[in-house]
């Protein structure tokens, strides 16, 4: 229907890091009426906007990849935000390799199944505490390890229980209306319906920030992102307790 879901299997948003991202609208909108949406719907609109990365301080974010923002749009009806409109039942995945999950970002519709397979010689977890994703696959060794089905919408953070400093991030999208910014800072957003919704902008340097919109035409021109240098957020273990550096198998 739209853009292309981006970050399909073994695809990845390159490095990470989770640093707060503050989204400051700083202009109005470049929206222009779209008979010949892709949607094909009566009053579809085309919109272009454009995210400008900045450091602390909103000096421009010199040498972060512009192209790994992705934008979405999540229409909304009388009755709340609306849920699956995108469901998918392919399979991705996210690898643990060298103490480390390959790629460390991906983003797959809902409904979409991840699996974890471990490609090192030693013991790993994977669990996330993330609100809706909630998932543990206990203490495995190498081989295919098993799927997670990502049921709700959002930014879900992925932990090893035995490694501190493995991290990644699985965003759930349920809306087909997304893109990825081009090199240019731009990105389009095709056959948005007229009415309310939920603008998602994210870089996997920053946290996901959302917008809830009157309507499409209120979607900003230019957005500015803070983002960061890649680093483990703060968190605990799946117990809720400290990480303890010498004790190994506690999966
Ligand atoms: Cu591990």
């Amino acid at each position: 229907m739209t853009a292309e879901l981006e970050g399909r299997p073994t695809s990845a948003l390159a490095a990470l890091a989770a640093l707060a991202l503050t989204a400051s609208l700083v202009s109005t909108l470049t929206s222009t009426p779209a008979s010949s949406s892709p949607s094909g719907q009566a009053g579809a609109a085309e919109v272009v906007t454009r995210i400008d990365l900045v450091r602390s301080g909103g000096r421009p974010a010199a040498g972060v990849p512009i192209d790994e923002v992705v934008v979405a749009w999540t229409a909304r009806g009388a009755s709340g935000r609306q849920k699956a409109s995108v469901r998918s039942d392919e399979e991705y995945e996210l690898v643990t390799r060298g103490k480390a999950f390959r790629p460390d970002s991906i983003m797959v519709p809902l409904g979409s199944r991840v699996r974890f397979p471990n490609e090192d010689p030693i013991l790993h977890n994977v669990f996330s505490v993330s609100e809706g994703n909630e998932f543990d696959l206990g203490l495995y060794q190498r081989g295919e390890g098993q799927t997670v089905a990502f049921e709700s919408a959002g930014l879900v953070r992925v932990f090893c229980n035995v490694h501190h400093d493995m991290f990644a991030h699985v965003l759930v999208i349920d809306t087909p209306i997304l893109g990825r910014v081009s090199r240019d800072g731009t990105v389009v957003l095709p056959g948005l319906p007229q009415g309310p919704g939920t603008l998602t902008v994210w870089h996997p340097r920053a946290d996901l920030s959302t917008f809830e919109l009157a309507n499409p035409s209120s979607i900003p021109a230019v957005i500015e992102l803070e983002v960061g240098r890649r680093q483990v957020p703060p968190h605990n273990n799946k117990f809720a307790k400290p990480y303890r550096a010498a004790r190994r198998y506690d999966g």
